[in-house]
């Protein structure tokens, strides 16, 4: 295999480490992740607030081995291995797939990311901020990750720290709106290891911006 120039973290060190051990049994859920991808870790996290038993297996997606290309066609993490089915099914792309896990606990774990389903139009606003969040803060801060040079280096920490304002922005809106408080609330908890919210997921790498 070629290489391909980029250079990230092929496996977890400190208590993301201890987190993959927990999880290197065999399961129903095939967690297919890269550790250094934000995708993968909001799919993760999504896992772990849920509830909901899982195998994590780390894989090179720059490498693009056959197994992963079985369970993701562009050969992306993150993937889902479902191993239930016979043959097994497999899911990709990290918001369907935090889709499928909440819909999965709704009748497993009774865990949910979202407001309840009563209050549709909260749910509607937390998709909201989390779609915004995909489109403007996450390709930013994935850039500004990337960055190899000081030039890229330094534009990328503009367009991210710009994102960064802006999703804050994004927050304190929609909390005048609705119930937005619910989210955030559920971020201070998350700080001291308790609930995520939905869009904590989504936005897990910027958690401690909002507590
Ligand atoms: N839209 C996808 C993005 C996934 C993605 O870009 N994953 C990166 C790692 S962070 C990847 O697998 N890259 C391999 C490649 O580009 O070949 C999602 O949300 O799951």
């Amino acid at each position: 295999m070629t290489d391909t120039g980029k250079s990230y973290h092929k496996q977890c060190t400190g208590e993301a480490l201890q987190t993959v051990q927990r999880h290197a049994a065999d399961e129903d859920i095939t967690l297919f992740a890269g550790c250094f991808c934000p995708f993968v870790q909001r799919g993760w996290a999504a896992l772990e607030y849920l509830g909901i038993p899982y195998k994590y297996y780390e894989v090179d997606p720059y490498k693009k081995p056959r197994e992963l290309l079985e369970v993701s066609p562009k050969g992306l993490v993150p993937a889902l291995r479902l191993s239930n089915y016979n043959p097994p099914r497999a899911l990709n792309e990290s918001t369907v797939i935090m889709d499928f896990l909440e819909d999965l606990a709704s009748t497993s774990t009774k865990r949910t990311l979202l407001p309840p389903i009563t209050d549709p139009y909260a749910r509607a606003l937390v998709r909201l901020q989390s779609d915004h969040i995909n489109r403007t803060l996450v390709p930013a801060f994935y850039r500004y990750l990337q960055a190899q040079d000081p030039t890229t280096q330094i534009t990328g920490e503009k367009e991210f720290k710009a994102g960064h304002r802006d999703a804050r922005w994004a927050v304190r809106t929609c909390r005048q709106r609705s119930r937005w408080d619910w989210v955030v609330e559920r971020g201070r908890r998350a700080r001291m290891g308790g609930h995520h919210g939905w869009t904590l997921c989504v936005i897990i790498i910027h958690v401690d911006s909002f507590t």
